[in-house]
């Protein structure tokens, strides 16, 4: 209660301002290495009878820093005197490689900080707020705090849990089918969700597979977009067996797009000291004791160690079924093509109607003769 009083209240305008932050943000979401992309605004009003104007942005530099709050405040200038800043994430308090962002507030004389999503680094957490406090800065926290949070759901996730934010992409047949075994790469989609999907992976750290995808269909697993091949996130194999050869693309890139093998210790040294020789690293997993399968957990816990926050899970019905099945999945992207593939498919694990029930719709749009469907998953 105490912590309520000497917050302020939200103003008319907030909203939108915060939300034009959002999206400031989302120009760096995945670009940002182990930190949040974070945008601020900061807005004042002169009281002129021109309302309230933008007149610094920032956000969160690639590869993390500096924060976002430094380059809208050098933007700003004297003009942050005053004024009210919009940040989707509770300014830092800690002093990392940069210092607290609520401290660089407060010195440039910013009279009022409306805060998104709290952040649950240990360093933040609460103390960037009582940190503008005591600097006499008024706070107004939580304002579009759920938009924000989606805009940054793989740090909130390794942070809370322990392991990536995991999104896990299908595309469907018209009957459900996710393609045909031993049938190669089958289109089931349109090249305007194609494209679509190449923008999602741009916005994760890593794309996984497993290794049967991998030897079916030969993927590139890159970001093809015009102008944004820069952007292609790492490439996970899931290949306990090692099964993959160093003749496939993905080892063949190695040198480009990092690409790590999920596999067991016990892997042909042979063939893992060529996949090594082409560029390829390695990530040790250990078998679920049931199963006999890779862990899950463990291997994702491992990911996020090293700095991994999100994850777009992309091949395969085993792996889609396994990542379901241990409730691992957070975001759920369903595309649905306008053709039927048969009987001679495989059935995906899980159909439009069945994620309606189970799971909370997003977004639907529609792409070309496809169906485009977000669902979150979990509690996030
Ligand atoms: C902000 N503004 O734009 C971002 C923040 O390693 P450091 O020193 O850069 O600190 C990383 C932490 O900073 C990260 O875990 C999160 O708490 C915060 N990220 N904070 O004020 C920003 N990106
Ligand atoms: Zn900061």
């Amino acid at each position: 209660a105490n912590e309520a009083r000497a917050f302020s209240p939200e103003r008319p305008e907030d909203r939108r301002f915060m939300a034009a932050a959002i999206r400031f943000a989302a120009r760096h979401a995945g670009r940002t290495g182990t930190n949040p992309a974070v945008g601020t605004l900061i807005v004042r009003d002169d009281r002129d009878g021109r309302g309230p104007r933008i007149v610094g942005r920032g956000v969160t530099a690639l590869g993390g820093r500096p924060h976002a709050e430094a380059g809208a405040l050098a933007e700003a200038g004297d003009l942050a005197r005053g004024a009210t800043a919009y940040v989707t994430l509770e300014p830092c308090a800690h002093h990392g490689r940069t210092p607290p962002c609520a401290e660089a507030l407060v010195a440039a004389g910013i009279a009022r900080v409306v805060s998104a999503a709290a952040d649950p680094d240990m360093r933040v957490d609460g103390k960037g707020h009582a940190m503008l406090i005591a600097g006499g800065v008024e706070v107004t926290p939580r304002v579009m705090a759920a938009e924000a949070a989606r805009g940054i759901e793989g740090y909130l996730t390794r942070h809370r849990r322990g392991r990536p934010g995991i999104t896990l992409k299908l595309a469907l047949s018209r009957d459900g089918r996710i393609g045909i075994r031993g049938g190669g790469q089958v289109k089931i989609t349109g090249p305007v969700s194609d494209s679509q999907t190449h923008l999602v992976r741009a916005r994760h750290d890593a794309i996984l597979v497993g290794a049967g995808t991998a030897l079916e269909d030969d993927p590139r697993l890159d970001c093809r977009l015009p102008g944004m091949a820069d952007r292609s996130p790492a490439r996970i194999i899931l290949d306990p067996n090692l099964r993959v050869s160093p003749e496939m693309t993905v080892a063949k890139t190695a040198r480009n797009v990092s690409t790590m093998i999920a596999t067991f210790e016990t892997a042909d040294p042979e063939r893992r000291a060529a996949l090594a020789a082409a560029g390829v690293s390695f990530i040790a997993c250990v078998a679920d004791p049931e199963t006999g399968r890779v862990a899950l957990p463990e291997l994702l816990e491992d990911l996020a160690a090293t700095g991994i926050s999100s994850i777009l899970v992309e091949g395969g019905a085993m792996i889609a079924e396994s990542f379901l099945q241990a409730d691992l999945v957070d975001r759920l992207i369903l595309v649905t093509g306008p053709e039927a593939i048969g009987a001679a498919g495989i059935a995906a694990p899980i159909d439009v109607d069945a994620a309606r029930r189970r799971y909370a719709l997003l977004r639907q749009d529609v792409f070309g003769a496809d169906a485009w469907y977000e669902f979150s998953c979990g509690a996030a």
